[in-house]
């Protein structure tokens, strides 16, 4: 899973990839209309993937992995006639988007805009992003209707040409591609197109030195998920070692690191969820799609288990946590057989039974 940190120049990407990551980048390096990317990749934390560890205690504990992208050089005026091609191919490469907005006022920090204004900041990519999916749009009607003219694929290009006008509409009165709520099979049938506004985005709202304060701002964003932080404190705590961290999140008041809420966030966002293998070899954390089929799922570990597949032996973390080991569960007469058409739940232990 990949997340692009974007927003406005010196809006605080840097600053809050350092504190998501614990990367040391130095901050307000990036050219406005320069593209500049730095990669991160970190755990994702998970306490069931702990407990199950100190259960096995296995050779090895693999967590699921994140990936942030640190996304310098979007700003006001960049897009017209559509992102150039370097970025859009960068930046469609996402699967969602943290865009950072500038709260925190500092007369040492110039504002792109001059004065702060959270919302107006939001506004200015937002339409950054809908201008260039329009661009496509528009290209692909042109294209639809010609070969239609030519009498190519009739029923199928009137079926595209009827959703793509739709997405026309949408974004023409202002709204992003993923407020149409498209299923996601059509959504993954758009893939190859590289919209932006149609990916998942959370907002994460730099208050600075400043505690959080949702309240005051969070009616201007709605209904997008918005998380506020206090990211130069946040990136200066995730460089230090676990407990002194712990004794200066206390001391600010923070009650949970930046990384695990953005995460937990970007798992719902995404609809992920995770589903665990154990043994003495490896505990391992997996990440995949909610809604996802046993067999389905058994793919995202070797795409060997998706096609011998015969059945899962499974277990939720809780129940096997609870009842101390895999020979109690078994016992307990609490590991299920399931088919490949089970459909998996957040935190199930499985055992791919497979033959290929
Ligand atoms: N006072 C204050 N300054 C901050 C905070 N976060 C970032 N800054 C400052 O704002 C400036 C820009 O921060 P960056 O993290 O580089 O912002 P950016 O969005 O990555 O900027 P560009 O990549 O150059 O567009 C730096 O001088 C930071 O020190 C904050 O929480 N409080
Ligand atoms: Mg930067």
């Amino acid at each position: 899973m990949q997340l692009g940190l974007i927003g406005l120049p010196m809006s605080g990407k840097t600053t809050a990839f350092n504190a998501l990551t614990g990367a040391n980048r130095p901050t307000s390096i990036a050219v406005p209309g320069k593209l500049d990317v730095q990669l991160a990749v970190v755990d994702v934390p998970d306490p069931r993937l702990d407990a199950l560890t100190a259960m096995f205690n296995p050779r090895k504990k693999v967590h699921a992995k994140i990936t942030f992208a640190d996304i310098g050089g979007l700003a006001k005026g960049i897009s017209e006639g559509g992102l150039s091609g370097q970025f859009r191919n960068e930046i469609a490469q996402m699967d969602g988007f943290v865009q950072v907005v500038r709260v925190f006022k500092d007369e040492n920090v110039p504002h792109p805009e001059g004065a702060i204004d959270p919302q107006r900041d939001i506004d200015i990519l937002d339409s950054e992003f809908l201008l260039t999916d329009l661009v496509t749009v528009e290209n692909r009607i042109s294209r639809l209707k010609e070969e239609m003219s030519k009498g190519k694929e009739r029923d199928k290009n009137a079926r595209e040409l009827e959703l793509f006008e739709q997405m026309r509409e949408t974004l023409e009165t202002e709204k992003p591609l993923r407020s149409l709520g498209l299923p996601y099979e059509e959504q993954r049938a758009l893939r190859g197109y590289g919209f932006l506004s149609i990916k998942p985005r959370l907002i994460l709202l730099n208050f600075g030195d400043e505690r959080p304060d949702l309240a005051s701002l969070v009616s201007l964003v709605e209904p997008t998920t918005v998380l506020g932080i206090q990211a130069r404190i946040e990136a200066e705590i995730a460089q230090l070692d676990a407990e002194e961290a712990v004794l200066f999140l206390e001391e600010y008041q923070i009650s949970e690191p930046v990384r695990e809420r953005v995460i937990r966030e970007a798992y719902n966002l995404l609809h992920v969820q995770t589903f665990f293998t154990v043994g003495e070899d490896e505990t391992r954390a997996w990440p995949h799609t909610i809604g996802a089929t046993a067999q389905e799922a058994a793919g995202v570990i070797h795409t060997d288990l998706q096609r011998g597949f015969i059945r899962a032996e499974i277990v939720p973390s809780d129940v096997l946590l609870e009842l101390g080991g895999m020979a109690e569960v078994k016992q307990a007469g609490k590991l299920r057989l399931e088919g490949k058409e089970y459909i998996m739940h957040d935190g199930d232990v499985m055992n791919v039974r497979f033959n290929i």
